[in-house]
């Protein structure tokens, strides 16, 4: 797990200690809230999927990377909501989902509106889960403008997870994004509107965290507006008892018809992302894993399956849900069973590893690594280098593996008859790994290799089904055994990352 940001393990060349346990230091009140929640837990996320029920369509506020046609940009990537459903709808759709995806811990609501600008339906929607599926952790996600006034109704039904967006805690800059708040039955714009929603949104984080609510704090990164501003939204949330930070970046293309897609302002590179994570970090834990899902996704984060919980697909499944959670119980053992056993394989491997005798390495040997990893989940390397929609960037270095972030990439082999275009989607993978030395993945095909080494990136299937920090390790090692890490990456490795 990744709240500590660098994992406590080790890698090759320096000999540290294992990477066991990375929930070990929290109490364990927060570790048992946060082991199986994919979002609070980076580890969780190879584990456990959550999904969304879309119940929530109207907002109060107006931000200017989102259009109302499309999913709230807070906790989703652009893409029209297929249903909004009613209450009793959603509740129905968990309970399918839970009873058929068992590993789905989670059910949030983040849209398409705000959650809390439509009390009633996302409360009641909580109300009944919290009675009929006690097992299903409950979460929302909030611009935080009603949040002070509903505090006490979201701890009444037993949620345990509140996220708010927070873009700014200086009303200058949250008037270059948000044009106007409805608030107490007025439209309030300009500089007094965003000094009303941090208020409120600071309130609300205050309360939250009195009750002992975790709370993780959104913001979107929108270069030249709250990025050299997003510090400093770090260190106030911190101080505040935030539990987590999540920097994502801006979605802005024209065809969403919002009001920065339409100036061409643009979202930033995975380089000032990084920098950006990497800066707040040494002010809190830091969010890395995002996958900015949509207001109804279902699955894996990264993954959504939602097409196969339609409401008429729904209609025709009997639910027993008594026996789907003695089956859910029985698949969590499992999966908590295979957890611990990798977190033992993978300490032992990094011990191995640092009692290999060798000389000091030289400065050169120990420059840090990136790794893209191919994975379709369970925390281990088990994806076909052209079935990967994303990759999974790991740095290793001479005192630590850690997980840097995800990239996303379009299919480029999908094994039907697209393959005409399968030359420009594999360029832009390969441009979207720009700054990676080496891909893991399970199995690879004979053009991309050779595309990839072209590039200089090291593709790399000898490591299937192995825990990922422990092929990484492992890989590293290998490059410094080998004399790789003597000489510079190849120009291209220092491009962006
Ligand atoms: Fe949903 Fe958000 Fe809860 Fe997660 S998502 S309400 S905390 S259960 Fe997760 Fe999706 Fe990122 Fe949100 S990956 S967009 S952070
Ligand atoms: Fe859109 Fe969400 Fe902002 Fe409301 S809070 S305007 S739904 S992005």
């Amino acid at each position: 797990m990744e709240l500590k940001v660098k994992s406590q393990g080790g890698c090759a060349s320096s000999g540290c200690g294992s990477s066991t346990d990375r929930l070990a230091h929290l109490p364990e009140a927060i570790r048992a809230k946060v082991n199986n929640h994919p979002c609070f837990s980076e580890d969780a996320h190879h584990h456990y999927a959550r999904m969304h029920v879309a119940v929530a369509p109207a907002c109060n506020i107006q931000c200017h990377y989102c259009n109302r046609k499309y999913d709230c940009s807070n906790e989703s990537r652009p893409g029209v909501v297929s249903e909004v459903l009613s209450p009793d709808q959603a509740v129905k759709k968990v309970l399918a989902v839970a009873a058929n995806i068992p590993q789905m811990t989670v059910l949030g609501i983040a849209g398409p509106g705000d959650p809390l600008a439509n009390p009633e339906r996302t409360l009641e929607t909580f109300r009944q889960l919290s009675e009929k599926a006690p097992d299903i952790r409950l979460c929302v996600s909030t611009n935080g403008l009603a949040l002070p006034e509903l505090v006490d109704e979201i701890c009444k039904h037993n949620i345990e997870h509140v996220t708010i967006t927070i873009n700014c805690v200086d009303p200058d800059v949250g008037a270059k994004i948000y044009p106007w708040i409805f608030w107490n039955n007025r439209r309030i714009k300009g500089r007094k509107a965003a000094e009303i929603l941090i208020a409120q949104q600071q309130k609300g984080l205050e309360m939250l965290v009195e009750r002992g609510v975790l709370v993780k704090v959104n913001s979107v990164l929108i270069p030249g507006v709250n990025d050299a501003h997003l510090k400093e939204v770090s260190r106030v949330v911190k101080a505040k008892g935030a539990f987590l930070h999540n920097v994502m970046p801006l979605i802005a293309e024209p065809e969403h018809g919002t009001f920065y897609g339409l100036m061409g302002q643009r979202g930033p590179t995975n380089e000032e992302l990084q920098t950006l994570q990497d800066a707040c970090a040494g002010d809190m834990a830091m969010m890395r894993h995002c996958r900015q899902c949509r207001a109804d996704a279902v699955g894996m984060l990264g993954e959504d399956r939602g097409h196969e919980f339609t409401l008429d697909k729904i209609e025709t499944m009997e639910i027993d849900y008594a026996a789907a959670m003695t089956r859910r119980a029985q698949v969590h053992a499992e999966i908590e069973a295979n957890r611990a056993a990798q977190r033992q394989q993978s300490g032992e491997v990094f011990v191995s590893l640092a009692s290999l005798k060798r000389p000091a390495p030289k400065k050169t040997e120990t420059r840090p690594v990136l790794m893209a990893v191919a994975t379709t989940g369970g925390g281990v390397v088990n994806q076909h280098f052209g079935h990967a929609r994303e990759f999974l960037v790991y740095e290793a270095s001479s005192t630590d593996v850690r997980f840097i972030g995800v990239r996303k990439v379009d299919l480029y082999c999908s094994g039907g008859d697209t393959c005409g275009d399968a030359e420009t989607t594999l360029q832009k993978t390969i441009r979207t790994l720009s700054g990676c030395e080496v891909v893991l993945c399970s199995k690879i095909g004979y053009e991309p290799w050779g595309m990839l080494e072209a590039a200089g990136i090291t593709p790399n299937g000898e490591h299937a089904i192995e825990p990922i920090e422990e092929a990484v390790a492992t890989v590293y090692r290998e490059m410094l055994e080998s004399g790789r890490l003597d000489s510079a990456p190849a120009p291209e490795q220092r491009m962006s990352a």
